[in-house]
C-alpha cells in the first residue's frame, strides 16, 4: 500500500530547523523557527510556569479523563484573557471556549466545525501568512483566498488594498486576522484601522476568525488584545484560535483554546455542542497538563504577575535586539535602510532579503532564516547579532 506514496515536502518552517540541527558549524545561528531565546540563546521553562508545575505536583490527585471541552477553569481564564474581566460578551454568556491542542490544533477544530456546520466555508488568509494557515484549512475543506496585507515598496501595511480585496468577499465569508504580532510580517493594523476593519466585517457580514498566538509579545497583554476587542465589539458572531505556545513557552505541552461567540447564548450552546463533537472525532478530550499549569497561573495573583514580569521580560528583550540589529547593521556600513525592523512587532520581521541573499547566508555563514526573508528576532543575541550583522553586510 505504501509503494505508490509520494515523499512529502519539507514545511518551509520546521524543515529548516532539521537542516540547522544537521549543520556542523559551531558559530551557525537558527533565525527561522519562531521560538523565543534568552540573551544566553536558550529557551528555558518560565519560572512560573515551574512553581506552578510544583504546585500541581503536591495537589494534582488524578488523572482521570478531562470533559470534551478541557479544564473548565483554564477555559474562564482565557476568556477573561481575551476579552477582558468585565467583558459583556462573557456576561450575556455568548462566549463558548474548548481547551485544545495548541494554536495549530484550535485552528484546525474551529474550520473542521465550520466546513461540518455552517455555511462558510471560504476563508480570506492575509498574503503572506503563517505558511502552515493553508495546510490546517485545506485539510479541513476550507476554501482559501487571500487578500493583500504586505506593501514591499513600504515595508508596511497595504491597508487600502486590504479593504479593497476584503471588499469583494461574500457575506459569511471568513476572514482570518491575526490578533497582534502578525507572522510573518510583524506588521500590525493601527488602532484607527481595528476600527475600519471591525466596521468592514460589520457592514458586509463577514465572519472574524482571530488566530492569537502572541499576546503579549506586541505592546502588552491587554494592549496587544485591542484589535480583538474592536472587532468583538461590532461583529454578532466571530471565532478565535488562541495559542499559549509562545507567551508561556508552552511549545510542547501543546496548549491553546478555540472560542466561539455567537449573536446569544441559545445559539452558541447549539453551535458549541457541534465544536465538541468535532473534538470527540479528533482526539476525543485534551491532554491536561498545559491547561492546568496556565489556569493555575491566570487564576493565582503571585503566579500571574510573575508570569507577566516574564512575558515584559521577553517582550523588551525582542525590541532591544530589534534596535541593535538596525544598529550594528549601520555600523557594519550597510547603506540599505533597514530603520522599519525596529517599528515592527512580535517575534517576526520581513527582512526584505531575498531567496538568493538567504541561501548565501545559510551557505556561506551557517545563519538560518526562512527563504521568504522573514528572520526570528527572538531568537537574536547580542553575541550573535554582530556575527549576522558582519554576513548581512557582505552579501548585500
Ligand atoms: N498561528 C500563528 C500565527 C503562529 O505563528 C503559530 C506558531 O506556532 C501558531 C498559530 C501555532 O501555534 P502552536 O504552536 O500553539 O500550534
Ligand atoms: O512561524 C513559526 O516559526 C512558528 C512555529 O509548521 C511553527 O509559528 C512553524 C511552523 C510550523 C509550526 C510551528
Amino acid at each position: 500500500i505504501f509503494t505508490n506514496v509520494a515523499a512529502a515536502p519539507a514545511d518551509p518552517i520546521l524543515g529548516l530547523t532539521e537542516a540547522f540541527k544537521k549543520d556542523p558549524r559551531e558559530d551557525k545561528v537558527n533565525l527561522g523557527v519562531g521560538v523565543y531565546k534568552t540573551d544566553e540563546g536558550l529557551t528555558p521553562v518560565l519560572k512560573s510556569v515551574k512553581l506552578a508545575e510544583e504546585k500541581l505536583l503536591k495537589e494534582e490527585s488524578s488523572k482521570n479523563y478531562l470533559g470534551i471541552e478541557g479544564v473548565q477553569l483554564y477555559n474562564k481564564v482565557v476568556q477573561e484573557l481575551l476579552f477582558g474581566t468585565d467583558s459583556a460578551i462573557i456576561s450575556a454568556g455568548r462566549a463558548f471556549t474548548a481547551q485544545a491542542p495548541g494554536g495549530t490544533g484550535s485552528l484546525r477544530v474551529a474550520a473542521e466545525f465550520l466546513v461540518n456546520n455552517t455555511d462558510s466555508k471560504v476563508i480570506w488568509v492575509s498574503n503572506p501568512t503563517w505558511a502552515n494557515h493553508k495546510n490546517i484549512f485545506e485539510a479541513a475543506g476550507l476554501t482559501i483566498k487571500e487578500y493583500r496585507y504586505y506593501d514591499a515598496a513600504t515595508q508596511g501595511l497595504d491597508f487600502s488594498a486590504m479593504v479593497d480585496d476584503l471588499n469583494t468577499a461574500a457575506a459569511g465569508d471568513l476572514v482570518l486576522l491575526h490578533g497582534c504580532c502578525h507572522n510573518p510580517s510583524g506588521i500590525d493594523p493601527t488602532v484607527e484601522q481595528w476600527q475600519a476593519i471591525a466596521e468592514l466585517v460589520a457592514a458586509k457580514g463577514l465572519v472574524p476568525l482571530f488566530d492569537f498566538a502572541y499576546q503579549g509579545f506586541g505592546d502588552g497583554v491587554e494592549e496587544d488584545a485591542i484589535g480583538l476587542r474592536t472587532v468583538a465589539a461590532a461583529v454578532p458572531e466571530f471565532l478565535v484560535a488562541n495559542s499559549f505556545s509562545k507567551n508561556f513557552g508552552l511549545y510542547n505541552e501543546r496548549i491553546g483554546a478555540v472560542t466561539i461567540v455567537a449573536k446569544d447564548q441559545a445559539e452558541g450552546e447549539k453551535a458549541f455542542s457541534q465544536v465538541k463533537r468535532t473534538i470527540r472525532a479528533n482526539y476525543s478530550n485534551p491532554p491536561a497538563h498545559g491547561a492546568l499549569i496556565v489556569s493555575t497561573i491566570l487564576s493565582n495573583p503571585e503566579l500571574r504577575a510573575l508570569w507577566e514580569n516574564e512575558v515584559t521580560e521577553m517582550r523588551e528583550r525582542i525590541a532591544k535586539m530589534r534596535q541593535l540589529f538596525v544598529e550594528t547593521l549601520a555600523a557594519e556600513g550597510v547603506q540599505q535602510d533597514f530603520s522599519f525592523i525596529s517599528g515592527q512587532k512580535g517575534m517576526f520581521s520581513f527582512s526584505g532579503l531575498n531567496k538568493q541573499q538567504v541561501e548565501q547566508l545559510k551557505n556561506e555563514f551557517g545563519i538560518y532564516i526562512v527563504g521568504s526573508g522573514r528572520i526570528s528576532v527572538a531568537g537574536m543575541t547580542t553575541t550573535n547579532v554582530p556575527v549576522i550583522c558582519k554576513a548581512i553586510a557582505k552579501i548585500i
